[in-house]
């Protein structure tokens, strides 16, 4: 029980059901050009899936817990403020591009914020059956169809700095101006050899998705995920996941240690025994006085 007397498990094991619920509508829908809406541009879509699945989480939810605000990426409009109180943030597709191109890194995210802090998360990939889910002070567990689940991390090791490490990004949706120009510096920094300015890390991946990657760094499968630009839907459930396996999130610029959920620029970092602030400072080292706009 939390200060708000809130059973987190229990509520975690209904938005299991929900996201399962979710998931199998996701699965069987067969998105065509005809069922894709353009947002901001090409690379900011959303299709008649996420608004069906969003509409089905939220009368789920508010049924079952009618007190607690909601705010989902499809009903989302500008004003809208995540207060202290319980919310559920809910992001309907992470990963509508892969839906639309049928590249199955898809999930449906569902995380409870209170006090705009994660506390309960659940991530499901429908194509691949597999499950995250966590519930704050209660750990973070992974389940591949429906099999036994795994107490994450499922790896973990001393963190030895940016050189050795499997780094997540996005491109997202901003292809001019400050942020596509920070993306570039980063990006390159990170892929560039020591002798051409760079840090040469191991590997870089963009997988589509924000909270599946956040989810395989939680796990211990990648060192960090960077993101600016990212909304809270994208991370709140990946985020409790994070946590409870031992990582941390911290801001995508420098300085902030403790970001609140809808502070749009992210860093993630895998669970270890020793290293993540040092890996921190140095991933932060990069961006140095550049600035995005969020
Ligand atoms: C997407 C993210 C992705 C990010 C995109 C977008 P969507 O979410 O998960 O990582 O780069 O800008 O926000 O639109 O598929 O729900």
């Amino acid at each position: 029980m939390d200060d708000y007397s809130l059973d987190l498990e229990a509520i975690c094991s209904y938005v299991v059901e929900v996201a399962k619920e979710a998931g199998k509508i996701i699965h069987d829908a067969k998105p065509t050009s005809l069922t894709t809406i353009t947002k901001k541009n090409t690379a900011d879509i959303v299709t008649e899936t996420d608004k069906a699945v969003e509409r089905l989480i939220r009368d789920r939810l508010s049924a079952r817990y009618p007190t607690f605000a909601f705010v989902g990426e499809e009903t989302y409009h500008e004003g809208v403020a995540i207060t202290d109180e319980p919310t559920f943030i809910v992001d309907p597709i992470d990963g509508t591009s892969n839906f639309v191109h049928g590249f199955p890194a898809v999930c449906v995210s569902i995380g409870l914020v209170v006090r705009r802090v994660p506390k309960v998360g659940v991530v499901y990939n429908p194509f691949r059956q597999e499950l995250w889910r966590a519930a704050h002070g209660h750990g973070a567990y992974t389940s591949v169809a429906g099999g036994e689940p795994a107490k994450l991390p499922l790896t973990s090791s001393p963190l030895q700095g940016l050189g050795p490490a499997c780094i997540g990004i996005e491109w997202g949706s901003d292809r001019e101006g400050p942020n596509f120009e920070l993306n570039l510096k980063v990006f390159t920094t990170l892929a560039r050899t020591a002798a051409t300015g760079g840090r040469f890390v191991n590997s870089l991946r963009c997988t589509g998705s924000a909270a599946i990657t956040i989810c395989r760094v939680a796990n211990g499968q990648q060192e960090a995920f960077w993101e600016c630009g990212s909304w809270a839907w994208d991370v709140a459930a990946a985020w409790c996941i994070l946590v409870e396996a031992g990582g941390i999130m911290v801001d995508g610029h420098p300085g902030e240690w403790s970001p609140p959920v809808d502070n749009r620029r992210y860093l993630a970092v895998r669970p270890a025994t020793t290293g993540q602030r040092e890996f921190v400072e140095e991933f932060w080292s990069i961006i140095g006085d550049d600035r995005t706009t969020y």
